[in-house]
């Protein structure tokens, strides 16, 4: 009887291991994906990023990008000549968008209501 039971519990561990096993091999998980996931942007103490990093980007590649509100006040992100403008966002809203451009070049983004400190640098390479 005891064996039984010590029979049934390891049996339950082992169908649970399996389940999981395959569970994971379906469904691999998602920070193994090696798909392009783009770039995020935090507008967090009156900075992007921190450090208001250049962001790169080929001509004709678009380039995914997230700019995303981390702040109780609001912020935009805005590059003129790229024609991107996210309106105001307020706290925890992001705007996704792309950066793309025929033409190389450097093009200035910023935030319209930190514009000396929220602002930085989109260069478009020739691809
Ligand atoms: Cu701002």
């Amino acid at each position: 009887m005891l064996n039984n039971i010590i029979a049934i519990i390891a049996i339950s561990f082992i169908t649970v291991g399996v389940i999981w096993a395959i569970g994971n091999f379906t469904h691999p998980s998602k920070g193994s994906s090696s798909a392009h996931k783009g770039i995020l942007l935090i507008a967090q103490d009156n900075l992007f990023n921190g450090t208001n990093p250049k962001i790169f980007a080929s001509v004709n590649k678009p380039e995914k990008i997230d700019v995303l509100n981390k702040d109780f006040v609001r912020h935009d992100f805005i590059v003129d000549k790229l024609n991107i403008n996210s309106a105001y966002l307020s706290s925890d809203q992001d705007f996704p968008t792309a950066i793309a451009s025929t033409k190389p070049g450097t093009f200035e983004y910023y935030c319209s209501l930190h514009p000396m400190t929220m602002r930085g640098e989109i260069i478009i390479r020739p691809s």
